[in-house]
Order: C-alpha cells, then sequence, then structure tokens
C-alpha cells in the first residue's frame, strides 16, 4: 500500500474526526469540488463487535478517459473500538466503485489514522492500498492498480489541501502555537 498523507494539522483530533467522518460543511464543499454527487449515508452504529460502523452511497465524476466518466460507489466505514474520542482515532473504509471496468475483482481499503498531538493538533495518516477479491491475469492486475493510484493520489493530494485551507480558516486570528 501508500501513504498518501502524514502530517500534523492544527487541528484537534476531534475537530479532524468531526470534518472528515460526519455530514460536516467542509466535507458537502469537498464533495462538491470532486464533482461527487447524491451521497446518502447512514449514522455510526455500534456492531457487535464493538465497533462502529456506517456506510454511504455516492456517484462518482471520473476523468481517467479509460473509463466511463460516472461510477456508483459504496463506502463502508468501521470506525474501531480501540479509538478514544479526542486521542485517538482508527477508521478503515472500503470502496467499491461498481460501475468501472473489471469492479468485480477489486476495491479499495483507505486507512485513516488520527493521533492528539496536543489539545489543538493532531497528525492525520492516510494509507491505501489496492485489494482484489479474485485474481485477474498479471497484466489486468497492474493496469488496475495503476490506474487507482493516479485516481488516488489526485483525491489525497486534493483533500490534503482542502484541508490546509481549512486549518487556515479555522486558526485565523488565533495567534498562539
Ligand atoms: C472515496 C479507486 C479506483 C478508481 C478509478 C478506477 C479505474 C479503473 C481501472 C480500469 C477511477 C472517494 C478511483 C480512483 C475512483 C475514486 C475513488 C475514491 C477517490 C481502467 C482497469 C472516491 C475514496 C476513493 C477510493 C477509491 C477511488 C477509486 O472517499 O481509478
Amino acid at each position: 500500500g501508500r501513504l498518501y498523507v502524514n502530517r500534523v494539522f492544527r487541528i484537534s483530533a476531534e475537530k479532524m474526526f468531526e470534518l472528515l467522518f460526519t455530514d460536516s460543511y467542509f466535507c458537502r464543499r469537498f464533495m462538491n469540488a470532486r464533482k461527487i454527487t447524491g451521497a446518502t449515508s447512514t449514522s455510526w452504529q455500534r456492531d457487535s463487535a464493538g465497533s462502529m460502523k456506517r456506510s454511504l452511497n455516492y456517484t462518482i465524476t471520473i476523468s481517467n478517459p479509460l473509463v466511463g466518466k460516472f461510477s456508483t460507489a459504496t463506502e463502508n466505514q468501521t470506525l474501531y473500538k480501540e479509538s478514544r474520542e479526542g486521542h485517538y482515532y482508527l477508521v478503515d473504509s472500503e470502496v467499491y466503485t461498481h460501475d468501472v471496468p473489471y469492479h468485480d475483482y477489486f476495491y479499495t481499503l483507505n486507512r485513516y489514522c488520527i493521533i492528539r498531538n496536543s489539545k489543538r493538533k493532531c497528525r492525520l495518516r492516510i494509507y491505501t492500498d489496492v485489494k482484489y477479491k479474485k485474481q485477474p491475469w498479471g497484466f489486468v492486475k497492474s493496469f488496475i492498480t495503476k490506474n487507482s493510484w493516479s485516481g488516488l493520489e489526485d483525491y489525497f493530494r486534493h483533500l490534503e489541501a482542502e484541508l490546509l485551507e481549512e486549518e487556515a480558516e479555522l486558526n485565523q486570528g488565533s495567534s498562539d502555537a
């Protein structure tokens, strides 16, 4: 897999979780910017193992010329019970893109880790892996992997840039480090 984001933000861990994993204004604005439409999500619910789960459905707009312009997608998120409110949040997110070529072969696993650094700071790490449900031919596999990495890199670079903007807005006028 790859580590796409690994950075300290001047945003509390709690706030970072709220920005990324609730129906926040930030989330809605980012989805608009990525042309992600029709988003619906369930609320966070505890599962039998004690972790929290929710799932999202939406339509993504794709810029890869090899693929149709749109695909529906499902994202299943797990907030692990090892998480500690305000201190440590570990979220795994499985993303299934239903309408791209070879969609029945692969999905994407994004692991988000938010670690409290101080009262007003946290570290955000986003680790991504392309997972295979069944083994395609070698050349198909490298085709899928290569096209997934480029789309994911673009997405997470944009997300990081938007978080930096949000950080600047949130800290506007407060001069203490
Ligand atoms: C989520 C991974 C692969 C997919 C795409 C598929 C190419 C198919 C390859 C053929 C278009 C928001 C991606 C990037 C679409 C976007 C997905 C997003 C960014 C030619 C063999 C959507 C995170 C996420 C996870 C997986 C991404 C897809 O929050 O290349």
